[in-house]
């Protein structure tokens, strides 16, 4: 059996660097190298690594004996100097005494694979490592947790009794009421519908919300942009036309991430590079889930203030009448006709918190900080698909025989499974590790 070695602190400078390995021989591997020669399982041990008669790091390490470990194998931690140097030649040590490089997420698949945590889990130590905001992370922590397993186990248990009162039915068809088994399947219906609900309110929470900043050229987007990342981000000018490309910044706000695009101002222009830079900026408008439409509050509406806004007429979106230290000459009736706007001056840092505060009233009724939701496209597929097959059992319930409507449920039962990495292809385990970074 292999034993696999990586490093899995990252790659830069910290004061401490962890190098592990799992797998039969960790444990003789560490002490070819490893000063101190007795170990005990599950003690941390202070020695040096010694190569070739050279000290070549004071390190601490650990063993752990299995089955009670991360991967469910022997495991070495050594917890060297966090140069990457260190962390990298100890790597090369240990594969040169017999340790194979660990491929991406290999650790937490042999946890999966080993039956310690389900794919799910599995899934959620990649959001915790990967997330952006304390809300995501205590959202994956859930789920890691076991909290979702569980809401998922207590519908599988529902989709089980129903297939039994199917059996039960086959062999004695007088037995059983089908009016309460359908109500069963409708409550079963129900439950995995408000699992696609749930995702769809915490998306915002994973994704942040995608929030395009548009308006003709020179009304102050930019200003808008740096003022709203605390950073001089982006280029401001008072010629118009400054912003040529999209420009792309992610800002958390009381818990919500919003990734923030400044765009090209919009306006009817012959120049070349302008058009392609306007293409892209009402593209982003297009894409965003919302957007904060800049207007020059100094000067009167003009035709592309007009065309920009009936862009946007079925977007969720916000007016931001920017300038007001230089006296509004807007016609407010008219802006008001589109939507709720905000008046700012971003020159004298006014407005924008209260631009924050609405967008963050609109957006969060939509989501619920607490709620354990599923989180990716694997799942949301899935549910679907068990969504049909209980769909077709309540249609199939009155008309055909409790062979096929069992069929159904068996269908629906699979896939449901398949979420927490039951019969689940080795293809798609496979497709769900490769994004995990090396050393997890
Ligand atoms: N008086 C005043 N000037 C402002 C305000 N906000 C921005 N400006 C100025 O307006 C000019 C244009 O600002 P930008 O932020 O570059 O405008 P933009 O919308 O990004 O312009 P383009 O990139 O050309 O589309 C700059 O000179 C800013 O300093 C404001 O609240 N009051
Ligand atoms: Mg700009």
């Amino acid at each position: 059996m292999r034993t696999i070695a990586a490093i899995s602190t990252p790659p830069g400078k910290g004061g401490i660097g962890i190098v592990r390995m799992s797998g039969e021989s960790s444990l003789e591997i560490l002490k070819k190298i490893f000063t101190k020669k007795e170990i005990r399982p599950r003690f941390m041990h202070y020695g040096k690594i010694i190569y070739e008669n050279r000290v070549v790091d004071e390190v601490m390490a650990c063993y752990f004996n299995k089955p009670r470990t991360y991967t469910c194998e022997d495991m070495v931690e050594i917890y060297c100097h966090g140069g990457y140097v260190s962390c990298l030649y100890i790597l090369e040590i240990l594969l040169k005494l017999g340790a194979v490089p660990a491929e991406a997420g290999e650790f937490t698949k042999l946890a999966f694979l080993n039956g310690r945590i389900d794919l799910l889990e599995a899934e959620a130590v990649e959001g915790i490592i990967e997330a952006e905001s304390k809300e995501e992370q205590l959202m994956y922590a859930d789920v890691l947790g076991g909290k979702l397993t569980e809401k998922l186990e207590s519908v599988l248990n529902d989709v089980v009794n129903l297939i039994s009162e199917c059996e039960a039915k086959i062999d004695y068809p007088e037995l059983g009421d089908v009016d309460d088994m359908k109500e069963k399947l409708e409550k079963i219906h129900g439950g995995l519908i408000s699992f696609l609900d749930d995702e769809k309110r915490t998306t915002y929470i994973r994704d942040g919300l995608k929030l395009a900043i548009i308006g003709r050229p020179n009304v102050g987007k930019s200003s808008l942009l740096n003022a709203l990342t605390n950073k001089e981000r982006a280029i401001v000018t008072e010629i118009a036309g400054t912003t040529r490309d999209t420009i792309e910044e992610t800002i958390n706000y009381e818990g919500l991430t919003i990734r923030l695009i400044d765009t090209a101002g919009i306006r009817s222009t012959d120049e070349v590079i302008e058009r392609e830079g306007i293409k892209l900026s009402k593209k982003a408008a297009e894409d965003a889930d919302f957007v904060v439409v800049v207007l020059d509050g100094s000067a009167p509406l003009q035709a592309d203030d007009f065309e920009i806004m009936e862009l946007v007429k079925d977007k969720e979106k916000i007016f931001l009448i920017n300038k007001e230290d230089k006296g509004l000459k807007i016609d407010l009736k008219s802006v008001e006709k589109y939507g709720e706007y905000i008046i700012s001056s971003i020159k004298n840092d006014s407005g924008v918190r209260e631009l924050l505060d609405a967008i963050k009233k609109r957006i969060v009724h939509d989501i619920d900080f607490n709620v354990t939701s599923i989180f990716n496209i694997r799942h949301v597929d899935l549910i679907e698909r068990a969504i049909s097959e209980i769909e077709t059992a309540i249609r199939d319930i009155d008309v055909m025989p409790f062979e096929i409507v069992e069929v159904s449920l068996r269908e629906a039962h699979e896939y449901i499974s398949m979420i927490l990495g039951r019969d689940t292809s080795e293809d798609i385990i496979d497709r769900v590790f490769r994004d995990f970074c090396v050393g997890k």
